[in-house]
């Protein structure tokens, strides 16, 4: 789902909020509902643009254990950003690599999707423009989610659950080194870098209240071909949970 202000994306809308899910078809009605219900009560406003398609999925489905959360506190935006810089550097990145990438997304915000960075040399891998690289074919159940939160001491919060659900799956390939991300949103300043090494850190603030720059960066290997990279982001099915038993 997209939605947006003013008209189409590609035709200069704004975007609003964009979501999916990925289901069994007896709950497509139900999760379609949601996404709609999404749309409609951003506090970006109301969109004029919302479209909706549903895809069959026909890949094997991979189940993935959540990366472990934790929250650093910084006290402005300036402390949040070299708080994300540090995080950055301990997983071998250099500042001068740091430093390009970060630029590109302190100017960015009509990125829908990530951008592909080599983490050696800073270049830019995708080919995708502002389009960006889509991370699709993911889910969470809900209350799986929710029993996941309470076991770990975390509060239930639906932004944190797309973001680790999308941070999981990127994270889980091995050509991914780290992950950055704060939102375009200029009413959502928490971001993250996150790894399978290191898990999802959170930032609580890495930008000022009405900045409306922001989005997601892949640091990864350069040693293989990233079309099939980009094939697992967009293409194969994920689901991110734990097995235990919270009942017990
Ligand atoms: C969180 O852990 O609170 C989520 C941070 C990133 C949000 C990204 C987004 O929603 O656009
Ligand atoms: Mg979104
Ligand atoms: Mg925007
Ligand atoms: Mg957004």
């Amino acid at each position: 789902m997209r939605a947006a202000l003013g008209g189409p994306h590609e035709e200069g809308g704004k975007h609003i909020s964009g979501g999916e899910h990925l289901s069994s078809k007896a709950d497509m009605q139900v999760k379609a509902v949601e996404l709609i219900d999404k749309a409609f009560s951003h506090t970006q406003g109301e969109p004029t643009f919302f479209q909706m398609t549903i895809d069959k999925v026909e890949e094997h489905l991979q189940a993935i254990k959540p990366l472990s959360v934790s929250t650093i506190d910084a006290t402005d935006a300036a402390q949040g950003r070299k708080l994300a810089r540090s995080l950055l550097a301990d997983h071998g990145i250099s500042d001068e690599v740091i430093k390009k990438a970060m630029n590109l997304l302190e100017s960015s915000n009509d990125n829908r999707g990530a951008l592909i960075i080599n983490a050696k040399t800073g270049e830019r891998l995708d080919e995708r423009k502002e389009k960006g690289v889509r991370v699709s074919h993911l889910y969470w159940e809900k209350e799986n989610f929710e029993q996941w939160c309470k076991q770990k001491e975390l509060v239930v919060n639906q932004r944190m659950k797309e973001a680790l659900t999308l941070a999981t799956k990127v994270c889980s390939h091995p050509l991914t080194i780290a992950e950055l991300c704060w939102s375009d949103d200029p009413d959502y300043i928490t971001g993250y870098v996150a790894s399978a090494a290191k898990g999802y850190q959170r930032i609580t603030k890495v930008k000022e209240y009405g900045d409306e720059a922001g989005g997601r960066l892949f640091f990864v290997n350069d040693d293989q071909s990233i079309d099939s990279y980009i094939h697992y982001l967009e293409k194969i099915p994920v689901s991110i949970g734990t097995e235990e038993n919270y009942e017990l």
